[in-house]
């Protein structure tokens, strides 16, 4: 059975100063995926730490680090049905020449280091993703009273 989950999805710097903010939350929520959460902020050196600290030791680490910091990101928490494997299809594999045509990083990208957007790979990365960009008090997951209310206004 499919649950309903959260995932951590983010512009990344490249991405917010290319302008494509819009483009990207767009393909979110035509999908039907929730938007709960966003913010635009300039990740410290202590969230880029935590956010990629599986990646410590890798070749690619500290450009990776480099990389989450050289500008603003959109971070974004998303709600919705098997949402963390469904956002990682709308953004495409890693390698952005590998990633299937019509997702973001296939459309949007030419290299693996500047790929655009970033998602979370399992609950647990998005719980702990999501623990590091957002405190709980900023996740708006109630708001379906405008559709009663315009019902009533509107018939
Ligand atoms: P993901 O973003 O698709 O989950 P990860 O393996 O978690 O991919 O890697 C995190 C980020 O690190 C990637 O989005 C990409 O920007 C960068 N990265 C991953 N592998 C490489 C590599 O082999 N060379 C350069 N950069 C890489
Ligand atoms: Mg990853």
């Amino acid at each position: 059975m499919k649950q309903v989950e959260r995932t951590f999805i983010a512009v990344k710097p490249d991405g917010v100063e290319r302008g494509l903010v819009g483009n990207i939350i767009r393909r979110f929520e035509h999908k039907g995926f929730k938007l709960i959460a966003m913010k635009m902020l300039n990740v410290t050196p202590e969230m880029a730490k935590a956010h990629y600290a599986e990646h410590v030791g890798k070749p690619f680490y500290e450009r990776l680090i480099n990389y989450i910091q050289a500008g603003p990101i959109v971070a974004m928490v998303w709600e919705g049905l098997d949402v963390i494997k469904g956002a990682r299809v709308i953004m495409g594999s890693t390698n952005p020449n590998e990633a299937q045509v019509g997702t973001i990083r296939a459309d949007f990208a030419q290299v693996m280091e500047y790929n655009v957007v970033h998602g979370s790979d399992s609950l647990e990365s998005a719980e702990r993703e999501i623990s590091i960009y957002f405190k709980p008090e900023e996740i708006c997951d109630k708001y379906e009273n405008m559709s009663e209310i315009l019902k009533e206004r509107l018939g």
